[in-house]
């Protein structure tokens, strides 16, 4: 028989019958781990096994979820990581108790400073054991409080299902972030009802995504009035899926948009209205109108040091409109005129309606004006070494822009971030805040896990791609179809170039050996390419989008080429270093 809606029947009506009762599962802990992640959706899982989660690797067959094995606790979180980013979804790594839980340190912490979703579990020892040096035992929570948003200690089987619906309700709400998840041995083996709830919250944890509209107006009058405005976009665009609401804002008021490292894509750079990158390795014309703008409005991201530069020196004439879904960032490093506290999507719905149409064509005109136009005209000469810059735009003219690209961190970072031009922010993933070594590799193995349909490239250095080469193991065994270009100029580059500009060319320590990268990739099962003239560069990148797997182009680069402009450390961005080879634009005939 069909049953009335009890919510719009009359109570009257409804049956009396009685509802069978629901079949109590009683499940071990390890079985509603798994039943938990696969109640949230959760389809992949990255980890490495151990004594303290052998009983949860016992469950994890049966589960609906695929687990990949990686080959270092690190990477498995990097490579949750790479999928959260990927795909928007939470991701989410496993590793044993000890040396397993401290491995997923860095990990977490680079999703803390770039505030992505994961929710790492951990095995702990028997409860009996703890805080008696019992064998494998580190106080993982203690140890991670610092570079989690939030943590647990999981003590009853009953528990872990809440823990866990909390858990996921936490990384993904509010501002994104990693929370872990500590469970006891004998907690995975305890028996008990499954039950997933349905809901998850905390008193003490509000966020607040829709901003006071008194700010917001605030906010839209500043925009209304300001002559030479400038709009700064953050990884919180990318991050709240605000992409088609920002481009309407941005096309309404009529702003230019300038971008930090990872709001890099919350509107296509092609756009224009889109200025490219700020900081410390910012394109000239951004760091110029910076100096000289009258309002700066930005939204979804927190001034961080690379992007301000010395904060005394940073947007002098500027009034400051900050838009934030976390309270702590606001005043925290630049002051600020009109706060707006709330997710970027929300506010940007509100700001669309309440500004005025904008036109500042006079103030683009000035900025466009101050482009390095003599640097880009000297780059177009084709030298017989790659020039790492004609490998990234090699890369991203291929592939039309529309591939993943994760990089590693280094000179080969920023290059990706000046010349890749690029146009979705979800497909831009790169270590930001912390600024990862060994991020590339797993990385990509994360976002292609996520997002099969899309082309992944991932751009490393000679020397992080060392740190996690090992990964490639795991891509050769997923049998993922990933392109990686090695950026070789056989010096930890970055800290070479630093050296070179700030420490009198003093090489302590940069210059790294290396294998043969295409033996590397061959012993593992991958195919390996090796580039060494600039007219090697498109046939090789169309050759490793042809074949099947993984596959390595080692790029042999200019060993001392450097990223320019740059700021040198502790300076403003208006104090920027240019190539050797730049003329001033007045001096640009
Ligand atoms: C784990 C870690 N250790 C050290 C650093 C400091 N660091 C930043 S860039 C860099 C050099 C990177 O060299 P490479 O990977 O070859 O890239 P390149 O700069 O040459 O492009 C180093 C050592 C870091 N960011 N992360």
């Amino acid at each position: 028989m069909v049953l009335a809606d009890p919510q719009t029947a009359d109570p009257q009506t409804l049956t009396e019958e009685p509802q069978p009762t629901p079949v109590v599962e009683i499940l071990s802990g390890a079985q509603i781990t798994c039943r938990s992640l696969d109640a949230e959706g959760v389809k992949t899982v990255f980890g490495y096994p151990g004594g303290a989660v052998i009983p949860l690797y016992d469950a994890i067959p049966d589960a609906a979820f695929k687990h990949v094995l990686v080959r270092f606790e690190q990477w498995a979180a990097l490579a949750a990581v790479g999928y959260a980013r990927a795909t928007g979804e939470v991701g989410v790594c496993i590793a044993t108790s000890g040396p397993g839980a401290t491995n997923l340190v860095t990990g977490l912490a680079d999703a803390l400073l770039d505030s992505v979703p994961i929710v790492a579990i951990t095995g702990q020892v028997n409860q009996a054991l703890i805080g008696r040096d019992g064998f494998q035992e580190v106080d993982i929570t203690g140890i991670t409080l610092p570079v989690t948003k939030h943590n647990y200690l999981v003590r009853r089987a009953e528990d872990i299902a809440p823990t866990l619906k909390e858990a996921f309700y936490l990384a993904r709400s509010g501002r994104p972030g990693p929370v872990l998840v500590d469970i006891p041995k004998d907690v995975f083996l305890a028996k008990t009802r499954f039950d997933y709830p349905t809901r998850a919250g905390r008193k003490s944890y509000q966020p607040n995504l829709t901003p006071n509209l008194r700010q917001v107006r605030l906010a839209a009058d500043a925009i209304d009035k300001a002559k030479k405005p400038l709009i700064m976009a953050g990884h919180g665009i990318v991050l709240s899926n605000a992409g088609e609401l920002f481009k309407r804002f941005a096309e309404r008021s009529d702003i230019p948009v300038i971008y930090t490292l990872l709001g890099l894509g919350a509107m296509d750079e092609e756009h224009p209205l889109s200025l490219g990158m700020m900081g410390m390795h910012g394109h000239r014309h951004v760091n110029r109108a910076l100096e000289e703008c009258d309002l700066l409005v930005n939204i979804g991201a927190r001034f961080d040091d690379r992007a301000t530069g010395k904060v005394a020196g940073f947007a002098t004439n500027a009034k400051i409109v900050h838009v934030d879904i976390d309270p702590a960032e606001i005043g925290k490093n630049i002051r600020t005129d009109v706060p707006v506290v709330g997710d970027a999507g929300e506010a940007l719905k509100l700001l669309v309606h309440e500004i005025e149409p904008g036109d500042h064509s006079g103030w683009m005109a000035w900025i466009q004006s101050e482009r390095n136009v003599a640097l880009e005209r000297a780059l177009d000469d084709v030298p017989e070494t790659p020039e790492p810059y004609a490998i990234i735009k090699a890369i991203a003219e291929i592939t039309d822009r529309e591939a993943i690209v994760t990089t590693d961190v280094g000179q080969h970072q920023m290059w990706s971030a000046q010349y890749l031009g690029i146009k979705h922010g979800a497909r831009w993933i790169t270590s930001g805040g912390l600024g990862t070594m060994g991020f590339g590799l797993p990385s990509a193995i994360g976002a292609k896990m996520g997002r099969p349909d899309l082309e992944v490239w991932a751009v490393i250095g000679d020397g992080g791609f060392q740190m996690s080469s090992n990964e490639l193991a795991t891509a050769v065994q997923e049998r993922l179809d990933i392109n990686i270009a090695i950026i070789n100029n056989g010096f930890l580059g970055m800290v070479r170039q630093w050296q070179d500009l700030f420490q009198n060319r003093n090489y302590s320590e940069v210059a790294i050996s290396a294998p043969d990268f295409v033996k590397l990739a061959e012993a593992y099962g991958a195919t390996g390419i090796r580039v060494t003239k600039s007219d090697e560069i498109v046939p090789a990148i169309q050759r490793a989008r042809s074949i099947k797997g993984p596959v390595l182009i080692d790029f042999v680069i200019d060993a001392e080429a450097n990223v320019y402009p740059i700021v040198p450390p502790g300076a403003s961005n208006s104090e920027m270093m240019h190539h050797p080879q730049w003329v001033p634009p007045e001096e640009d005939l």
